[in-house]
């Protein structure tokens, strides 16, 4: 996967591109954005909900998503409160229950001539584990799935209010059935969450779900599907994870780095101020570009090459300070159990045929993953 910032990175540091009248400056090089996002006075992310995305989604939405599109200090009093759930993703039941579930979708997956990795296997394994996380039966992962791979975007425009209307009246439904029948499931928990001794309001319980589905979809989806196709291109990767698991973590945070699944986060600027000798304008939009920063040869030694052991790694693939993933936890681990039974089970994956995806920020192109990808599994003799 080329990396298309590179010239502008080591010329300029920084790159403007246009966004429906609301233009951003990139953020390019590793330091300006560890930097920036520490900074979250000048840069701060709890602007009019949806302008801190790019591209903005002001335009299809009002929900301001938590605790994402807030600051501190306000910020770190609702993560500390949802933080203890997303963790969960970390104990070793969970882990279990997600080995079972990948095992599963690869035997089904091993069985078929042609598999089309995104809609049959990405999008399948992103929907099944995310019924793990919110702690919902298994069966509501065919609605997702049935939405298809974009929830605020769609083949046809980059931003499709429509098809977020179909996530914001779902996620009402859920909230509805969880006050009637209070479980344990995640709209339950965090209708009985309080926040600073007040429990979280119907409209804050929506912000966190709609970042639930929407932050971890694509991002998964690409991450999933990119590993396959990597896998596809190195097959020695295969045979070193099934003999020396131990580099699995290390793998995944590599892959992390390399695939960048999500390529930037904005912020927007509360004063006239400047980045790497570059004058920014108050009210104005600047992005951590973190597909870039993760590319930096400041940084890391070949940075366009997979090192499955990379030793020191600070990638920013997963955001940085105050705002880095709430999901990373469920992310990583999905991965790794991902890779660690794909090993077990499959002995090469053969490429049919594929489209990239590639994402247009005008003067960069960046791949981001597929459109399709088809692949075959064959099997390891055991
Ligand atoms: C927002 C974002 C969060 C946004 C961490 O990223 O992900 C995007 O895919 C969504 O469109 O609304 O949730």
């Amino acid at each position: 996967m080329p990396d298309p910032f590179e010239n502008a990175r080591l010329k300029r540091g920084i790159a403007e591109v246009g966004n429906q009248n609301d233009p951003v400056q990139l953020l390019l090089r590793h330091k300006d954005v560890r930097k920036t996002a520490h900074n979250y006075k000048t840069f701060k992310s709890g602007a009019k909900p949806g302008r801190i995305v790019v591209p903005s989604e002001v335009n299809i939405r009002e929900t301001r998503q938590i605790p994402f599109e807030l600051d501190p200090p306000i910020h770190g009093v609702y993560r500390a409160a949802v933080e203890p759930w997303f963790k969960r993703a970390l104990q070793s039941e969970y882990a279990e229950k997600l080995k079972v579930l990948i095992d599963a979708l690869i035997e089904e997956s091993l069985e078929k001539d042609s598999l089309e990795v995104i809609e049959e296997f990405a999008l399948v394994l992103q929907s099944r584990a995310l019924t793990l996380l919110l702690n919902i039966p298994y069966e509501e992962s065919e609605t997702w799935i049935s939405w298809g791979t974009h929830v605020f975007r769609s083949e046809e425009t980059a931003l499709d209010g429509e098809k977020a209307k179909i996530l914001y009246d779902y996620i009402d439904v859920q909230i509805d059935k969880a006050l009637k029948n209070p479980g344990e499931d995640l709209y339950s928990v965090l209708l009985n969450t309080e926040v600073e001794g007040k429990k979280l309001t119907r409209e804050e319980v929506k912000g966190v779900m709609v970042l639930t589905f929407a932050g971890g979809r694509d991002t998964v989806i690409n991450t999933v599907t990119n590993a396959v196709a990597y896998l596809a291109e190195h097959q020695e990767a295969l045979k070193r994870f099934r003999k020396e698991p131990e580099i699995i973590a290390k793998a995944v945070e590599e892959m992390i780095r390399y695939f960048s699944p999500l390529t930037q986060m904005g912020r927007v600027v509360t004063e006239d101020t400047q980045v790497c000798e570059h004058a920014i304008k108050a009210n104005t939009r600047v992005s951590l570009c973190w597909a870039s920063a993760n590319r930096d040869a400041s940084v890391f030694e070949n940075p366009n090459e997979i090192v499955l052991d990379r030793q020191i790694n600070p990638h920013v693939g997963f955001g940085f300070s105050h705002h880095n993933c709430l999901g990373a936890h469920h992310a990583r681990q999905i991965m790794k159990v991902l890779l660690g039974t794909l090993a077990e089970k499959v002995a090469k994956i053969e490429i049919f045929d594929y489209k990239e995806n590639i994402e247009d920020l005008d003067e960069f192109k960046r791949k981001v993953g597929y459109d399709y990808l088809k692949v075959k599994f064959h099997k390891t003799i055991d």
